[in-house]
């Protein structure tokens, strides 16, 4: 199976960007992904809206535009796409990223490619980027190199390879064209989005999960001092439920278990059911609005929770006895396990040599 084609990473720096590509293929989705994902990096990214074919679609990206938070130029009575993009380029000039996005059709026609060349003439895009469906598959990459032929793309994004059989095929057949892949798109939210690295993912194609991607999210989301400190405690065998809080806290912060577990390695997502996992999170939820009910005192020492505060705790929380119950036998039984994680040696080198990495600034 040759799934390694050419990859690129993005550049973070001032730029414009042209996304391009066939109807629904998720180039509007995508412009909002990218805005998020440069914003992230620190960059500050501008939408043009210069799709002035489908009705809805300045409203679709000013929508969009609003859940990342960044400005979107477009003028809803405007029909001419490049006044538009000019226009918008003059508007965000204080924007360091610049997004345009265009029209789709239903085939790479001489009216499309007309009017990409246009805008691409007025944008001088640092980046001409095609998007396109992995549910295609192999058509993905038919898609690529004509669009390549046509206007030189510069990259492609491949969308909606989530729960696609047909995810891989798309990869695959797009990798060997000569266009690099630079992104993925993994569902339908503005931060389902991941640089493309084939090596990553030949092995989650594997089974082998995506740590890497874990890492990575996990970094987004994790503030490092709170975790070398939760880290410290953990070897020392202390552990009370505010660390344990702070570690929902983590965890949840990475978005839906399903994605994270998805993440792991050694197939572990196949081994846990979507329910099982809609209630394990729902679970965390209801263990976090318990412990807002605690005082400090017995989140710091939790064994003083007798049957008397139980109750208060429930009533406070708006959950039953049982349900405190249910989360002191959780905190009891992750409290043995960092016990015992603090008392194996070869695991705190380990910990002790990941924290040094830390020190050092890795
Ligand atoms: N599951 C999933 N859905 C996606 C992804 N990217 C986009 N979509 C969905 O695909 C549909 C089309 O996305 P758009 O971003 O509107 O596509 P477009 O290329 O701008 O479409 P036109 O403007 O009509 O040409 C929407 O319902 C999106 O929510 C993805 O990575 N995963
Ligand atoms: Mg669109």
């Amino acid at each position: 199976m040759k799934i390694i084609g050419t990859s690129k990473e993005i550049k973070l720096k001032k730029q414009v960007i042209m996304m391009i590509g066939l109807y629904g293929q998720g180039k509007t989705t995508t412009c909002a992904k990218l805005a998020k994902y440069f914003q992230k990096k620190g960059l500050k990214p501008g939408l043009i809206a210069s799709d002035v074919h489908r009705p809805a679609a300045y409203d679709q990206l000013t929508q969009l535009g609003e859940t990342v938070n960044v400005p979107v130029y477009g003028d809803p009575k405007e029909k001419n796409a490049v006044r538009i993009v000019k226009d918008g380029l003059k508007a965000l000039k204080e924007c360091d990223v610049i997004i345009i996005d265009t029209s789709g059709r239903h085939a790479l026609e001489p009216e499309l490619i007309d009017e990409m060349q246009k805008i691409s003439k007025a944008a001088k895009p640092d980046e001409k980027l095609l998007i396109v469906d992995a549910t295609i598959g192999q058509q993905a990459g038919v898609q690529a190199k004509a669009f390549n032929d046509a206007i030189n793309i510069t990259g492609v994004v491949i969308s909606k390879l989530d729960g696609s059989a047909k995810g891989g095929g798309a990869l695959s057949a797009v990798s060997t064209t000569k266009a690099p892949v630079i992104f993925i798109g993994t569902g339908e939210k503005v931060e389902d989005i991941e640089s493309f690295d084939p090596k990553r993912f030949i092995s989650r194609m594997l089974g082998m999960g995506d740590l890497q991607a874990l890492l990575e999210k996990a970094e987004e989301v994790v503030d490092k001092e709170k975790a070398e400190k939760t880290a410290r405690k953990i070897m020392s065998g202390k552990f009370t439920l505010k660390d344990m809080y702070e570690q929902m806290d983590m965890l949840t912060g990475m978005g839906p278990l399903k994605k994270i577990v998805d993440m792991l390695p050694f197939g572990m997502s196949g081994k846990l059911s979507d329910d099982k996992m809609e209630e394990t999170q729902e679970k965390l939820k209801k263990f976090k609005i318990i412990m807002d009910s605690m005082t400090d005192e017995e989140m710091e020492n939790p064994s003083i929770v007798k049957t008397s505060r139980v109750k208060r705790i429930a009533l406070g929380s708006g959950c039953e006895s049982k349900d405190v119950k249910a989360l002191l036998k959780y905190y009891n039984m992750s409290k043995k396990a960092v016990k015992g994680f603090a008392g194996n040696r070869r695991m705190k080198k380990s910990l002790m040599k990941s924290l040094k990495f830390a020190d050092a600034g890795m």
